[in-house]
């Protein structure tokens, strides 16, 4: 059993590759997806601590309080911390696993601090695991945590459907849940007093010039301030599918050009607003043959703005853009919302706390807002929820450069123990 994140992380370095993409492809419930979770069982176990997987399919590892008379603690109102172990197609190493192996390797140090008498824990801690945090495999981002919270359906989150047509429902039957029981789970989250998640920062925050200490170094780590709201929206373009090689061009009602130009028209839009992100990255013709004018095309579209009313203004005008590119090419187009996270504030006294803790190791902690959606964004609506993040080089994530020095992942950990000392 090592304790150093940077073997915790080697020893998973080879699951769920993906040659043709570069970086990893480890869907939730996949072959990958699941050895990642035997080998978090394992590790944790290897840990004393005790492993369950709820109703859900969320795993919780459990670090009880022993009481002086005998037995543990009630695990009402527990420290958490922990991340997911799915990626995106194509992912990088980091975004997911860092924050479930720097909970193992926290929890060792803290059990080091705890034998020598620095730690005098008052609650007990529990490391969680949450499936489905992308939504790459079923569509909506979080899956996991937002059924826990009762933030999703349990009948809409059981009909999801992946690429092969199998249901959610299906899934999570075939690996040993029933699917009567997910949704909403109140007992369990009376469990969680605080959530605090540590993150691969995946943007360019920590590498801006503005956290460059008078000695030229930057910090490796940060404290989460905030959680950009973000959506998704499904956009079906429909034209008339026919030969490539018999309709004259002015014979065409091809949903792939008003699509190219709808793709365009959304970078222009989100451009034209401070602060606004838009992105198209996943676009689906059918039937999808070299020589066949499509018939449809899908395309799926990520809104993200601080504010929420300026995202839902981005939305509209995207959305009466795309119907009047449709029809300027004779196509007709349908739009529906998939998904949508309002913009999250962790909350004040917990990042304050965590900022506090942080900067014992790291004196100049910075404290940054994200533009990527976490669980812990989720929880944040029912407990107090914060996150660390760890210097990303690369500025990259989402991607097979996606990238952290071990020295900094160290920082991440030393911060992500202090952080918990703090509040356990
Ligand atoms: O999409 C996101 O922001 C997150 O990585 N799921
Ligand atoms: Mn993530
Ligand atoms: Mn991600
Ligand atoms: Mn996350």
């Amino acid at each position: 059993m090592s304790t150093d994140v940077n073997a915790l992380m080697s020893a998973i370095a080879d699951i769920g590759t993906d040659p043709k993409r570069g970086g990893y492809s480890r869907p939730v419930y996949s072959d990958a997806e699941l050895t990642l979770r035997e080998w978090f069982v394992a590790e944790a176990q290897a840990r004393r601590l005790d492993v369950r997987t709820d109703r859900n399919g969320i795993i919780w590892a459990w670090w009880d309080l022993p009481l002086a008379g005998g037995g543990v603690a009630p695990r009402q109102g527990a420290l958490v911390t922990g991340s997911h172990l799915d990626s995106v197609p194509g992912g990088g190493a980091f975004d997911g696993p860092l924050g479930v192996a720097s909970a193992l390797a926290a929890v060792d140090l803290l059990k080091q601090r705890e034998t020598t008498g620095a730690l005098k824990r008052r609650r007990p801690l529990a490391i969680s695991v949450f499936p489905e945090e992308e939504g790459s495999r079923f569509g909506v981002a979080c899956l996991g945590s937002r059924l826990l919270t009762g933030a999703i359906a349990p009948e809409r989150a059981l009909n999801l459907t992946d690429a092969e047509g199998i249901t959610f429902g299906e899934a999570i039957r075939k690996n040993g849940l029933d699917p009567a029981l997910v949704g909403h789970d109140p007992d369990t989250m009376r469990l969680i007093g605080d959530f605090v998640e540590l993150h691969v920062e995946q943007g360019r925050g920590l590498n801006t010039p503005g956290f460059t200490a008078p000695d030229g170094a930057q910090p490796p780590v940060a404290v989460g301030s905030s959680i950009l709201g973000h959506g998704r929206w499904r956009l079906s373009v429909h034209g008339q599918g026919n030969h490539a090689g018999t309709t004259l061009m002015t014979d065409r009602a091809d949903p792939m050009v008003a699509a190219a130009q709808i793709v365009l028209a959304v970078k222009q839009a989100a451009a034209a607003r401070e602060g606004a992100r838009g992105t198209v990255g996943r676009v689906e013709p059918v039937p999808g043959g070299t020589n066949v004018i499509a018939s449809r095309v899908d395309l799926w579209l990520d809104v993200r703005h601080p504010d929420d009313a300026v995202t839902a203004a981005l939305v509209e005008e995207i959305h009466r853009r795309a119907r009047e590119l449709a029809a300027a090419e004779g196509c007709t187009m349908t739009m529906t919302e998939e998904s949508y996270s309002r913009t999250v504030h962790f909350t004040p006294d917990l990042t304050r706390a965590l900022q506090d803790a942080v900067r014992r190791g790291t004196p100049r902690a910075p404290v940054l807002d994200t533009g990527a959606g976490h669980d812990a964004g989720v929880l944040a609506s029912a407990v107090p929820s914060g996150m660390l993040f760890v210097r990303n080089p690369s500025g990259i994530s989402h991607s097979p450069e996606e990238h952290v020095e071990p020295s900094d992942a160290d920082a991440g950990v030393l911060a992500l123990a202090d952080a918990l000392e703090a509040l356990l």
